[in-house]
């Protein structure tokens, strides 16, 4: 696909739908707008014709709507199956996850909370970072989607994901980065004032770099916590 490069495992089949979509809709497209020109011309106004008055009702006429008819029938077929076929791969299949990351959306941030060094969520070493999320390359991870207020969408265009946040529910879903690199993560869905700011990065790094990053950031949750305590 041209512009953005896909760097998550369904993004070929999300482009090749799309691509599908727009040669089958652009054949006719094209078809439709050629014949129309064509007729114009054909038809146009000339010193001694007189123009004819078609009803449209005769079998041979009708034979100029009921064939495209069902041929643009059998390509909406070709592409409902398309389009169902890769829905239930990327909307309806939770492949076996190896971690999963926590996304709340507000107005107007991401707030990401990692696995940390354990691999597990929810647990005193989760690493929470504002607008900035760091996964490993090669890696499925099975994410939980959270808004504080408002309606927002969770938007990864590399991955061709695109999930609503539904302020009151956890909403989940998977990725898998196949790519290495930074790339834009932006809310989707108009959320307020700030909602054009209300952008991220995903940072998609190697096991090792991605070892670094985990364990440059210490689990500062304990801290406080016994800090808490000894003041008890
Ligand atoms: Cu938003």
């Amino acid at each position: 696909m041209m512009g953005v490069p896909g760097a998550g495992s369904f993004a070929g089949e999300i482009d090749g739908l799309i691509w599908l979509v727009t040669v089958l809709v652009g054949v006719w497209f094209f078809a439709a707008q050629g014949m129309f020109f064509w007729l114009i011309f054909r038809f146009r106004a000339r010193e001694g014709v007189r123009a004819q008055y078609i009803t449209g009702t005769e079998e041979h006429l009708k034979r100029w709507i009921n064939i495209p008819h069902i041929l643009v029938i059998l390509c909406d077929a070709v592409i409902i199956v398309a389009a169902i076929r890769v829905w239930v791969a990327v909307k309806q299949t939770m492949p076996p996850a190896d971690e999963q990351v926590r996304v709340i959306g507000q107005q107007w941030a991401w707030t990401f909370v990692h696995a940390g060094p354990d691999g597990k969520l929810d647990t005193p070493d989760d690493i929470v970072t504002m607008d900035d999320m760091h996964v490993q390359v090669g890696k499925t991870y099975q994410f939980l989607l959270e808004s504080k207020d408002v309606l927002h969408s969770f938007s990864v265009p590399v991955f061709r994901l695109k999930q609503d946040v539904v302020p009151g529910r956890t909403i989940t879903g998977w990725f898998k980065p196949i790519k290495t690199g930074t790339f834009d993560i932006q809310c989707a869905e108009i959320c307020g004032i700030g909602h054009g700011v209300m952008s991220g990065r995903i940072h998609i790094e190697t096991a090792a770099e991605h070892q670094a990053w985990v364990q440059g950031h210490a689990p500062m949750a304990a801290v406080p916590a016994a800090a808490g305590e000894a003041t008890h």
